[in-house]
């Protein structure tokens, strides 16, 4: 049993028994992008494999949610049943998981009756035991439709921004969460007719009588180890006070309530969801002969739930009262992540504007031999970018740089030539070690491995992806320097009479590529939990089995036995050509407007909206940090081969300052000559596109989105307050 308050601090201290890590189900309505997989997926997945290759009790869950409006209407859209869509889309999630390494331990769904059982088991221990209030309410009915009106049903003016189709849980315009009595001129969108109001009974989660405990438990508990995100929601919602939640609707499409009262009601999706991970763990000890009991309910299981952030109420404060109410372990951490968004905006199934899981695996992966090096590039880049900390974007270009330019150009050049040296300079096999000619370079590069190793380790454990894998990278430069400084092509040229490098020659060549040899070999064990099928791919050249990848293995140096005799190197990742990139800008471009045309001919109210993102507060003292001057920009000019960038000259007066800015695609370069602009002066300088900029540009967007400069008339140099 949990003991609830404070337990997260001290389970984090030792080592756990076991762990249970968690992925957000996704809703079983359609293709999910790659956005949802550097959010909830491909995170868990790294920490979960790392764990494995520790040989932990790691068991990793998810699986389809099918439950809730998300898939009738989806059914009405499709005009086909509900059961039709879920079973579509749980085959397409469960197969593009699984094509792009996501390794879960089982993939379930919540239409199976396992799951129903356990919701409803769930439901009525807390029920029984005098957990859950039972209230009558008015709600929205369609006399046409003869039913209630779930919240996605109805559609009505939004009270914040008067968007005429907002919907009774949320306006999709302004981005505020809604009810849908707060709509004006509610309509049914069933009928389109204004619906009345009904009596009906309801089963509520009083969250107001949990408040102390969530205090305790994520603000003083969780205060110095959750994500400042994290906390940052949960604080919000707990100072703001917590309502009672209704736990079921009234729907006939999923976990009927299981109480004779509850005819024709079922449990609210996110009562039965969260459930899920419950199930599935089941559903997986039943396939494998285990017990699923501990990883519920014995305190010494660390359970890690990776989510998105508009998932953290769910997983941070309504889950864990359920949990706590029904005996279970709690949460140690809820590690969610911030969006990404897409060449500028944001990514959006709907709006044909994202990278669905399942395009890229048909352009990339399925498309050529060997697309497995195409899923670990994604993964790479993914990673490279997590929005771990605040949103973060990816372009293709930016992808482009990161496989090109360290993938290929870093990673893979250093195995490669490794392998291509060895089979030229030292017989194919891993050379000896002539110990009494260990020099310095050779100690710092052994020293660097295990400096990586511990590194990697602290970042993986602190669920810091983007760190751990920037070492990984990191690791390898220092690879590439090494054989660099030491030049055994080079050093190959001091030969005897018989044409062959002298003894002393071939001793220096031995010891540096027995170093880099077991290098790669340590590189393979760091790489895995990141890029699993180059780790594999790497086992193969080196003829090792994947045993070898035990993390226990990270930061040694005699993982590969002299005079073994290794295979010829592979291409581990090839490089992402303009043309491919340019096709996929199109592409991206093409659905968008395609899909645009076809939503605003039917559907008024889906118009593409940037939803504008609110920035965590500040506090004076940051903002004081600031060093605002007005400047006139005196010389701009396009930055090469950069479609977005100006490097600009700004007068500041005083002074003169390069200042590279993203505005390329709103200005032409002779037009802003003149222009007054606001400059962040202390700013560190940032190298972008080789150019040093030494401060930013602040320029406004107006109502259509287009970039204006704020005129003013002050002298240069003036500061802003
Ligand atoms: N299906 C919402 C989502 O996909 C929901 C997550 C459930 S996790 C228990 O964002
Ligand atoms: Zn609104």
């Amino acid at each position: 049993m949990p003991d609830g308050f404070n337990c997260g601090i001290f389970a984090e201290m030792t080592t756990p028994k076991r762990y249970l890590i968690t992925s957000a189900l996704p809703y079983a309505n359609g293709p999910k992008h790659i956005g949802h997989l550097a959010g909830a997926y491909l995170p868990a997945d790294i920490y979960t494999r790392y764990l494995r290759a520790q040989q932990r009790d790691v068991v990793f869950v998810c699986g389809s949610d099918e439950h809730g409006a998300a898939i009738t209407i989806q059914a009405m859209k499709e005009n086909t049943t509900p059961k039709d869509i879920v079973d579509k889309y749980h085959a397409l999630l469960e197969s593009n998981m699984h094509d792009l390494g996501i390794s879960f331990d089982i993939y379930h769904r919540t239409s199976s009756p396992i799951h129903h059982e356990t919701a409803q088991e769930f439901f009525t221990k807390l029920n029984n035991h005098g957990d859950l209030e039972i209230k009558e309410s008015e709600q929205y009915f369609d006399e046409s439709a003869n039913t209630f009106l779930a919240d996605r049903y109805i559609i009505g003016t939004c009270p914040i921004c008067s968007n005429d189709n907002a919907y009774g849980d949320q306006c999709e315009k302004c981005g505020t969460s809604l009810s849908p009595e707060q709509l004006i001129n509610p309509r049914s969108t069933l009928s389109g007719n204004a619906p009345s109001k009904k009596k009906t009974t309801h089963w509520y989660l009083p969250l107001d009588k949990h408040e102390d405990f969530l205090r305790q438990w994520i603000l003083e508990g969780h205060k110095d180890d959750w994500k400042t995100n994290v906390l940052g929601q949960c604080k919000s919602w707990i100072e703001a006070g917590l309502q009672p939640r209704a736990v079921t609707r009234d729907l006939d499409w999923g976990v009927k309530v299981p109480v004779a009262e509850g005819e024709g009601k079922v449990l609210y999706v996110w009562f039965d969801a969260p459930i899920g991970y419950i199930s599935a763990t089941k559903q997986w000890a039943i396939n494998n002969n285990k017990d699923w009991k501990p990883y519920w309910e014995d305190k010494d299981t660390k359970l890690v739930h990776f989510i998105g952030k508009d998932n953290i109420v769910f997983h941070c404060i309504i889950f864990p009262v359920m949990l706590k109410l029904h005996g279970n372990i709690l949460p140690e951490n809820v590690p969610s992540n911030e969006f990404m968004n897409l060449e500028g905006d944001k990514m959006s199934t709907s709006r044909g504007w994202s990278i669905e899981m399942d395009e890229y695996i048909t352009d990339f992966v399925k498309k050529e031999n060997g697309g497995d090096m195409m899923v670990d590039a994604l993964r790479y880049y993914l990673t490279a970018i997590a929005p771990e900390t605040k949103d973060s974007e990816f372009t293709w270009k930016g992808f482009q740089d990161a496989l090109n330019s360290e993938l290929v150009a870093v990673f893979g050049n250093f195995v490669n030539r490794a392998f291509v040296l060895m089979h030229k300079l030292c017989n194919g096999k891993v050379p000896s070690l002539h110990a009494t000619i260990i020099d310095d370079a050779d100690r710092k590069l052994v020293a660097d491995i295990q400096e990586a190793k511990i590194a990697i380790e602290k970042n993986i454990e602190n669920y810091k992806y983007r760190d751990a894998l920037f070492e990984v990278i990191d690791l390898a430069r220092k690879g590439n320097k090494y054989m660099q400084d030491k030049e055994p092509w080079i050093v190959a040229k001091q030969t005897g009479e018989n044409g062959l490098p002298t003894v002393e020659a071939q001793q220096k060549i031995d010891n540096c590529l027995h170093y880099c040899l077991q290098l790669t070999a340590n590189m393979a064990v760091l790489i895995n939990p990141f890029l699993p099928f180059t780790a594999k791919k790497m086992c193969y050249m080196m003829k090792v089995v994947d045993k070898m990848l035990n993390w226990e293995n990270a930061g040694k140096v005699n993982l590969l036995s002299v005079g073994y005799s290794l295979r010829a190197p592979e291409l581990l990742f090839r490089k992402l050509e303009d043309i491919e990139i340019g096709e996929q800008i199109e592409k991206l471009k093409n659905k968008s407007k395609k899909l645009m045309e076809t939503t605003l001919n039917t559907q008024p109210e889906n118009t593409p909206e940037k939803v504008e993102e609110k920035k965590a507060t500040i506090q004076f003292d940051d903002f004081a940090k600031i060093d605002l001057k007005t400047g006139t920009i005196i010389a701009a000019e396009k930055v090469e081969k950069a479609d977005k960038l100006l490097k600009l000259e700004v007068d500041l007066g005083s002074e003169q300052r390069t200042i590279v800015s993203g505005i390329a695609m709103h200005f032409q370069p002779e037009n802003i000559i003149g222009q007054k602009v606001v400059v962040v002066t202390n700013l560190a300088p940032r190298k972008m596109r080789g150019i040093e900029s030494n401060g930013m540009i602040l320029m406004a967007e107006d109502k259509e989105g287009k970039l204006v400069f704020v005129s003013s008339d002050v002298n240069n140099g003036s500061n802003v307050s």
